[in-house]
């Protein structure tokens, strides 16, 4: 039983704390079973992957169903409960846990996922679903869907779509925006959005799911979406690509989506995150020599890409090797060395995820100046360490520093400023969060903010969707 002394939800619209004046309500909409208050079953649900957030909350709901989500939203609404929402807790900047004691409003249970319309190309997916299970819903039926990232199989269909995830594929098909062709939502008011027909040409007013994706739950609670599936791409060739300078890697990158009409992936790290995964992981090097960086490049065709990958290859300028894989299991040793980052790196100390893109021309001095940077304002710890690795083709790098304490944001700080300094983004795709609130003012102008301010009164006028995220 939620008892009547639980707090939750400190709401930013009040400034202060509030709770449920009748907590049994929200037992009464999902049932007492759904309702979390044990500490031991909470606490998986109040820290976020990295330990870097650490929330609290009286009590963790989790409705079967939308019109359930919609009274979830309404008893939390009346009473100016703070709600923070939950699919499979993968946020990367805090924006999944419930830091001012929210409580927390899990979605994995609306995992409902249709048919794919094997005409259209279509599928319409509950918001708990895992990504990785779209994926393979798409290729049983002879399509592919265009987001890929390294927590396919944890992430869901709610979290990329509210936070409009980037991912490994974004180069060839876009991000999660380009694929939602429709969505489903609640409001703050409770209200429920629906508009999931997957129509292409469909121009009848504002477009909620553009709206909603990237919005990270701040303006409605999203339930299901109407998803883009792509022409599968079966056949695939891996090349890893060894270079003497980062500089050289990242004009390499450039020139590959030029030559490569068939590229999927174009990833970029350096010697330091290579060495650090293969001690990690106990993996070989996969070159007799170390260079300072790499690239991770995959083409996908329905015929062997093979031959147009390695001709590709042989005309770039500043490769110093190069391992080529076209079998399924050689490409996955290959994508090793690249997807094994995030994890490698959390076994080294917490992190700061400083999730940035620039521009393509500044890619390379990105690269080259995020480490003195980080080292003048790290101070002397001898613990520091940056590791750079990202989406090279789409001008993203994930600056990711260990020895620093976590509460410590100077160092933040100062590779916001560069970034922005860059003409950069303090957030390419893992969403400003909790983390970077303090930063958005870098890339959006006073007018901008206040109009998304006034959107979110519109939609969530008691202020209790994700009131620790974005604004
Ligand atoms: C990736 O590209 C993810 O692997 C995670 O976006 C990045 O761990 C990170 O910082
Ligand atoms: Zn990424």
């Amino acid at each position: 039983m939620l008892g009547s002394h639980a707090r939750a939800g400190r709401t930013g619209a009040r400034g202060g704390g509030a709770e449920l004046s009748s907590p049994s309500d929200l037992e009464e909409v999902v049932g007492r079973d759904h309702v979390l208050t044990d500490p031991d079953l909470v606490a998986s649900y109040v820290v976020d992957w990295t330990g870097r957030y650490v929330g609290s909350s009286a009590a963790v709901v989790r409705p079967g169903s939308v019109p359930e989500v919609a009274a979830v939203v309404e008893v939390c609404a009346r009473d100016g409960v703070g709600l923070t929402l939950q699919g499979g807790n993968t946020s990367l900047s805090g924006g999944s846990v419930p830091l001012s004691g929210e409580i927390v409003l899990s979605l994995t249970r609306l995992d409902s996922l249709g048919d794919v319309d094997t005409v259209a190309g279509q599928v319409t997916a509950g918001c708990g679903v895992r990504v990785g299970v779209v994926q393979r819903a798409a290729a049983a039926a002879g399509w592919a869907y265009g987001v890929d990232l390294g927590s396919r199989d944890s992430c869901t269909v709610g979290g990329t779509v509210s936070t409009n995830a980037g991912g490994l594929h974004m180069v060839r098909y876009g991000d999660t925006r380009a694929q939602v062709l429709g969505l489903e939502a609640v409001l703050g008011d409770g209200s429920v959005v629906s508009h999931l027909g997957g129509l292409w040409k469909d121009n009848t007013g504002y477009n909620f799911g553009s709206l909603l994706c990237g919005a990270e739950g701040t303006l409605g609670v999203v339930t299901a979406a109407r998803l883009r599936l792509v022409p599968p791409a079966p056949e695939r060739a891996v090349a890893l690509l060894a270079f003497e300078s980062a500089v050289l890697a990242v004009e390499a990158a450039a020139s590959l989506r030029r030559w490569v009409g068939v590229l999927e992936a174009v990833e970029f790290f350096l010697q330091s995150g290579l060495s650090l995964v293969c001690s990690t992981f106990a993996l070989p090097a996969p070159f007799a020599s170390e260079f300072p960086a790499y690239l991770l490049v995959e083409a996908a065709s329905s015929s062997d890409p093979t031959d147009e990958l390695a001709e590709a290859v042989d005309s770039l300028a500043g490769v110093a090797d190069v391992a080529l894989a076209s079998s399924s299991s050689r490409r996955a040793d290959l994508w090793r060395y690249r997807e094994s980052h995030t994890e490698a790196i959390n076994s080294v100390g917490v992190p700061h995820k400083l999730d940035v893109s620039v521009p393509l021309q500044r890619l390379a001095e990105l690269v080259e100046r995020a480490p003195a940077v980080v080292a003048a304002f790290a101070g002397s710890g001898e613990d520091v360490r940056t590791w750079l690795f990202g989406h090279a083709a789409d001008g993203s790098v994930h600056v990711n520093v260990t020895g620093v304490d976590p509460a410590d944001e100077t160092v933040d700080d100062a590779v916001f400023e560069l970034v922005a300094e860059l003409g950069g983004s303090v957030s390419a795709e893992h969403g400003i969060g909790a983390a970077k609130r303090r930063w958005l003012q870098l890339n959006r102008s006073p007018s901008e903010i206040a109009a998304m301010r006034a959107v979110k009164r519109a939609l969530d006028p008691a202020g209790i969707l994700n009131p620790n995220v974005l604004l």
